[in-house]
């Protein structure tokens, strides 16, 4: 239901679920299971759980619905489908899905074999794909930490990433920590000291958005000292001569200033990375959701190359890839790629380089809203909750309100949800069949995941959305999906039925994977200098820009708006806007809580607990105040994602405490991914209640 990939034992009782473990023979977990793990059973068979198909019967947004069979949701949705098609074009049918799920690659398969080229994924631009992106251009491929060799690193960085808390892409927090304990040299990255960071010997508070000065000039240092792997740099590596000159501006001096650090901090990590080997970088989100994405991810990346901590025992390595891949129709979205909103310009988000094409989300969106330049008239959400997760959902809300016909498949009446037209109910995890390659897109092993209940009229996303195919006439898309598992697996020589005995399957790791054939890039060598990026148009090196909104770009905006506000980092109890209806998981958290430093506070009259008012120059969010030494002074904390089942209108509180008011869709944007800035922004706080939404909040309780 998450990232992770933990291995869990379903038990069932007359059809029922009735007790969930973890299972000890899983790699990943070794038996283990998180809070959000045990509330499965709670979650499955939710009251609350929307469990048949939909259709709006009163205004879009009120939502008020009535129960329809599979057979007329299917019916009404394909035959305006067809309208769009037949007056519009493809084109006109917009998708969306959220973070990824089991059905991610068959809603692209979807998308493609529809002729449609506008989907769009939070995670293309601000989430995951910018770091599979620079792997690209840099190395060839995509790389993960060896976590799972048995060779343990001797250095780790945890970079704008807190795995002990999110455990993303198949790196969970078991694993990590029992790494992490053994590890002798740990630094992390972070304005906050993170549940990771606690564990780590070094932390390394830096001001938010401004990784990349740290990084460049940690391989000065690493360059200046002669501390870089010769012969690797020498044999595998592009560019190293323009590089090196390339960054001799970016002193730990010049670094210290930006970034708030110790000059001797900068001095320390570089020399620690680049002589206690091997070493991982273990990075996250946070390098990510600012506009500078790609030269961020590209200097971070670059000094794995300096030092030869790739694909080695203990290093981080490239994906043996034993899933075959879902066929995509890649050659199919190339051939739509002119009308794909925003590709001309975000080239390695929608341009035929980028690893999975997809829309520009303020493009799409604008394109909604205005209908130029051309027309979007339906659109298909499955597994988003846009509302709570998209910057600007206020915009989000016109392009909802715009459309012909909105189609949404989810669990739970979310804030977005309530905007549909067909509400279509999707299957929980225990209730799918997959296959599972971990960590994601490296696939270095397979674990199996079995559909053993039926609840109500749910299902599994993959076949509505291969029943659409069938429906619509199109040619491809139509496979069950017992007949995609059979080709993922064809590689590992296993049956579905063979897995489902075995579990799992990981075989032994090889490392050193480029040798015979080079690096997968133009120069078969690590592209320090990127040809790629120069022949798309972009940066070859990466050189430092300042976030677009920071107390050094818009001093003057900083005066008003004196604190740095980051978004979204990530809890235990939650997966982004889900699992607030489940009392157990919720009971430790009832409302959202922004960490401010006790230094602000007091300025503020502001105590723990108290709520408060977050405003930015785009508007103005409450949440509860946790004053804590543990983050910088001048930074705020706010948690994403945010709304409250239990109000049944209103919005379900999203338009009070989301912290996607605050953030920023609008330009300038990443040149190369279109990525709009979520952390490193400017803020304000004050002490205030929400009246309205603590009104609500006591009327839905009574
Ligand atoms: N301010 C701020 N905003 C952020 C972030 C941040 O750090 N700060 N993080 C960003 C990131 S990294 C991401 S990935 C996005 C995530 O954005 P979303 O993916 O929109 O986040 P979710 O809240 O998980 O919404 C997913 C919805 O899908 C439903 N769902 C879950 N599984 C399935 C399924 O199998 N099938 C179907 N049909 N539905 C399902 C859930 O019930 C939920 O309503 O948010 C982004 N937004
Ligand atoms: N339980 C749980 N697990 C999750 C999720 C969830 O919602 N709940 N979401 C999933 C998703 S979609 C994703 S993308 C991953 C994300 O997982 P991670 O990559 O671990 O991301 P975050 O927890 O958002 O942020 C990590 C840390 O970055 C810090 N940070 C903020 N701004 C900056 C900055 O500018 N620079 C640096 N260096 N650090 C900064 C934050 O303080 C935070 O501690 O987690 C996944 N796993
Ligand atoms: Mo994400």
């Amino acid at each position: 239901m998450c990232h992770g990939g933990c291995g869990v034992l379903l038990h069932i009782k007359n059809g029922r679920l009735v007790h969930i473990e973890g299972d000890k023979d899983s790699p990943m977990n070794r038996g283990a299971l998180c809070a959000k793990g045990r509330a499965t059973i709670e979650m499955v068979y939710h009251p609350q759980r929307l469990t048949r198909p939909m259709k709006r019967t009163g205004p879009r947004g009120k939502g008020e619905f009535e129960p329809i069979s599979w057979e007329e949701a299917f019916d009404s949705i394909v035959g305006k489908l067809k309208r769009v098609i037949k007056e519009d074009g493809p084109q006109g049918i917009a998708l969306a899905q959220g973070t990824g799920r089991h059905h991610y690659l068959n809603l692209i398969r979807f998308v493609n074999a529809l002729g449609s080229p506008n989907w769009i994924e939070p995670g293309a631009a601000q989430c995951l794909f910018p770091r599979v992106n620079v792997s690209l251009v840099t190395y060839g491929e995509f790389l993960v930490s060896d976590y799972y060799s048995g060779t343990k690193p001797a250095c780790a960085l945890f970079w704008g990433s807190n795995p002990l808390v999110s455990g993303p892409d198949g790196k969970v927090p078991f694993v990590v920590r029992r790494l992490i304990k053994a590890i002798p040299h740990t630094f992390c990255i972070d304005p906050r000291i993170s549940q990771t960071a606690k564990h780590c010997k070094h932390i390394l508070q830096l001001r938010p958005g401004t990784d990349m000065a740290l990084a460049l000039a940690m391989s000065q240092v690493i360059i200046k000292e002669a501390l870089y792997d010769k012969e690797f740099v020498k044999d595998w590596t592009y560019g190293f001569e323009e590089f090196e000159e390339h960054v001799k501006k970016y002193s730990p001096q010049w670094a210290a200033r930006i970034t708030g650090l110790k000059e001797e901090t900068i001095f320390n990590i570089a020399r620690s990375y680049a002589t206690h080997k091997p070493g991982i970088i273990d990075w996250g989100v946070s390098i990510e959701q600012t506009p500078n994405s790609l030269q961020t991810v590209r200097s971070i990346a670059i000094l794995r190359a300096l030092v030869g901590n790739i694909d080695k025992p203990g290093a981080d390595i490239f994906g043996m890839h034993i899933l075959g891949p879902t066929p995509i129709f890649r050659r199919r979205a190339i051939r739509s790629q002119e009308k794909r909103l925003g590709a001309d310009t975000y080239k390695l988000l929608g341009g035929r380089d980028a690893f999975i094409p997809s829309a520009h989300i303020p493009t799409l969106l604008e394109t909604m809203r205005t209908g130029k330049p051309y027309p979007i008239r339906a659109f298909m959400i499955f597994g988003n909750n846009g509302l709570a997760t998209f910057a600007n959902p206020k915009e989000y809300r016109e392009a909802l309100m715009k459309m012909d016909m909105v189609v949404i498949a989810d669990f739970f009446r979310t804030p977005t949800v309530e905007y549909a037209d067909y509400f279509l109910p999707a299957a929980i995890w225990p209730e799918v069949n997959q296959v599972v390659g971990l960590p994601y897109i490296a696939e270095n092993g397979v674990s199996v995941q079995q559909k053993v209940i039926q609840v109500g009229e749910c299902k599994q996303d993959e076949e509505i959305l291969a029943e659409l195919a069938g429906r619509l006439g199109l040619e491809l898309g139509c496979e069950s999906i017992e007949e995609l598992i059979a080709s993922q697996l064809k590689r590992t020589n296993l049956t579905f039925e063979e897995l489902k005995e075995k579990g799992y399957y990981f075989p032994p790791l090889r490392f050193n994977k480029y040798i015979d054939h080079g690096f997968k890039t133009p120069s078969k060598k690590i592209e320090l200098y990127s040809q790629k990026l120069k022949e798309l148009g972009y940066e070859p090196l990466p050189s430092y820009r300042e976030p677009p909104e920071s107390p050094l770009s818009t001093p003057e905006l900083a005066k008003k708006y004196p604190y740095i506000l980051i978004t979204g980092r990530r809890q235990k109890e939650f997966f982004q806007s889900e699992y607030h209806q489940l009392s157990s998981l919720r009971e430790k958290r009832k409302h959202p809580q922004t960490e401010i430093h006790p230094k602000a506070a007091v300025k503020h009259n502001i105590e723990d607990g108290d709520w408060i008012k977050i405003s930015s120059p785009r508007g103005s969010i409450y949440q509860q105040a946790k004053v804590t030494e543990e983050i910088r002074a001048d930074v705020i904390s706010v948690e994403h994602a945010w709304w409250y089942p239990e109000i049944k209108e209103h919005g379900h509180g999203v338009w009070d405490c989301n912290a996607n008011i605050l953030t920023n869709n609008k330009p300038p944007y990443d040149p190369a991914f279109g990525t709009y800035q979520l952390r490193g922004l400017l803020c304000k706080v004050e002490k205030e209640k929400p009246t309205t939404l603590l009104k609500k909040l006591t009327t839905s309780a009574t």
